[in-house]
């Protein structure tokens, strides 16, 4: 007699490896509207995923980002004083800092932070090898914690925060209120904040930035799924689930969804979760702004521009601020 093959069901103390994870998803999954932290989209997968979202060519904002480092670098290169550490909040591929170093020489340290550990740590290490000179001190953490800087960056004359790629319009405006009071208080007096930021443009061309032909983007958002089957011990079905992103014009955000094809019940870390057919987990949220708006956020917890740079067609915006009133 042949015994029925039984899965075993995960308890939920097999999560204790990321009971952080299994706590956010739940409470998450248990919400109504349904949704996920955007920050767990970047796991080892998630970030590559990412990092190929890049180089896609309905995704301009990489692109037009670093068109503004280089036509720019000289003039961006002048807010960061002369034996300074420049700290990355959610640093990536490192390939924007990259282009800032050229015109920031003789830093006393950099200082890579993301929350992905395999990405930061082998970014770090080729950066090592292409400049032997620059002390590199990769650390994994949430930007948004108050993570502790290493003592070369916290000797050094000056603290320079860089936080590119628009990371800031994954925030609400509260939370991005309060990751740039913490980034003033990890940076310390005389703090200088190099912020990219999406800019707000017609619908179309955002529309289509998140909804790519090839599905990159839709591989990237069930990624989610694909990390909760793996760590959480779920049984997702990814193709009972579509990627849905579209621009909320009213609350100027590019909104990423995933939404169940069918009425369905799915396990999590141990529990059922039930959905509705097209029921959606939202995934994330990605704020545009104007020059004006990111102004008046960073305004509001002590940030004074000291200048500004777009792209030919506006579509992008690198903001330097420094940290106390004008
Ligand atoms: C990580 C903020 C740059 O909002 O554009 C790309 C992530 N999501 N495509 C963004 C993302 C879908 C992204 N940032």
């Amino acid at each position: 007699m042949v015994a029925l093959a039984r899965v075993p069901r995960p308890e939920p103390q097999d999560f204790a490896g990321d009971p952080q994870f299994a706590a956010d998803a739940l409470a998450g999954l248990k919400a109504t509207p349904k949704r996920m932290p955007a920050k767990y989209f970047y796991d080892a997968e998630g970030s590559l995923l990412f990092e190929q979202i890049t180089e896609l060519p309905e995704y301009y904002p990489t692109r037009c980002e670093m068109k503004i480092l280089r036509d720019h670098g000289k003039e961006i290169g002048k807010v960061i004083p002369e034996g300074a550490a420049l700290i990355e909040f959610g640093s990536g591929s490192n390939k924007k800092v990259r282009i800032l170093l050229k015109h920031a020489p003789k830093l006393a340290a950099y200082v890579p932070v993301d929350i992905c550990a395999e990405m930061v740590e082998d970014e770090a290490k080729e950066l090592e090898t292409e400049r032997p000179q620059l002390p590199v001190f990769p650390i994994v953490a949430d930007i948004c914690t108050r993570f502790a800087l290493p003592d070369a960056a916290q000797t050094a004359p000056a603290r320079v925060g860089f936080f590119p790629g628009s990371t800031i319009g994954n925030f609400e405006s509260h939370e991005a209120a309060a990751f740039l009071r913490n980034a003033g208080e990890i940076l310390g007096d005389g703090a200088v904040l190099i912020i990219g930021v999406d800019l707000i443009k017609a619908p179309e061309i955002l529309n289509s930035a998140y909804n790519d032909k090839k599905g990159v983007t839709a591989k990237f958002n069930k990624n989610l799924l694909v990390r909760m089957n793996r760590v959480l011990g779920a049984n997702f079905k990814l193709e009972t689930f579509e990627h849905h992103a579209f621009y909320n014009r009213e609350r100027n955000r590019i909104e990423m969804h995933l939404a169940s094809l069918k009425r369905q019940k799915v396990r999590v870390a141990g529990e059922t979760i039930d959905f509705r057919a097209g029921e959606t987990i939202h995934t994330e949220n990605s704020y545009k702004y104007s020059i004006e708006s990111l102004n008046a956020l960073a305004g509001g917890v002590g940030w004074t521009q000291i200048q500004a740079w777009t792209d030919p067609k506006n579509y992008f915006g690198v903001v330097a601020y420094r940290l106390g009133k004008r």
